[in-house]
């Protein structure tokens, strides 16, 4: 058994979580944040069986996309912070970053 913690972007978080359903697969929603951009995103955990994860991934890939994030980086500190230009940058976040973990038991009680 495998579980996919998948991290998304909020905007794709919904329609993934009801591609899923409608496959009939389990999932859980948990509310996240990007350490890089300090913004919400969207982590679902997605426990299945080994043969399912090339679905699961397939699902994915067509649910998510990426899209491009301009952020202005954080004023230095210190002896720096006086001939600091702001100057924003374009990051492309997405589709969803996907950890495929080893689950050695799953149990429900
Ligand atoms: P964030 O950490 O907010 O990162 C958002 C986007 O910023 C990333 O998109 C990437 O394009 C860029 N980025 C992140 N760290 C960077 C760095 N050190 N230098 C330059 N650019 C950087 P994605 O790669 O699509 O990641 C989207 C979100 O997925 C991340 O949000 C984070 O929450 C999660 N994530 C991605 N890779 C991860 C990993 N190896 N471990 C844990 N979480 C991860």
């Amino acid at each position: 058994m495998k579980l996919l913690l998948t991290i998304v972007q909020d905007q794709d978080a919904l329609p993934l979580l009801e591609a899923l359903v409608q496959e009939d697969y389990r999932v859980t929603k948990l509310a996240s944040t990007g350490g890089f951009l300090q913004a919400g995103n969207t982590t679902l955990l997605v426990g299945i069986e080994d043969e399912q994860v090339e679905d699961v991934i397939g699902i994915i890939r067509e649910t998510c996309r990426p899209r491009g994030k301009t952020i202005t980086p954080l004023a230095p500190q210190g002896a720096m912070a006086e001939s600091y230009i702001p100057f924003p940058v374009k990051v492309s976040v997405g589709g969803a970053a996907v950890f495929v973990i080893d689950v050695e038991q799953f149990v429900r009680v």
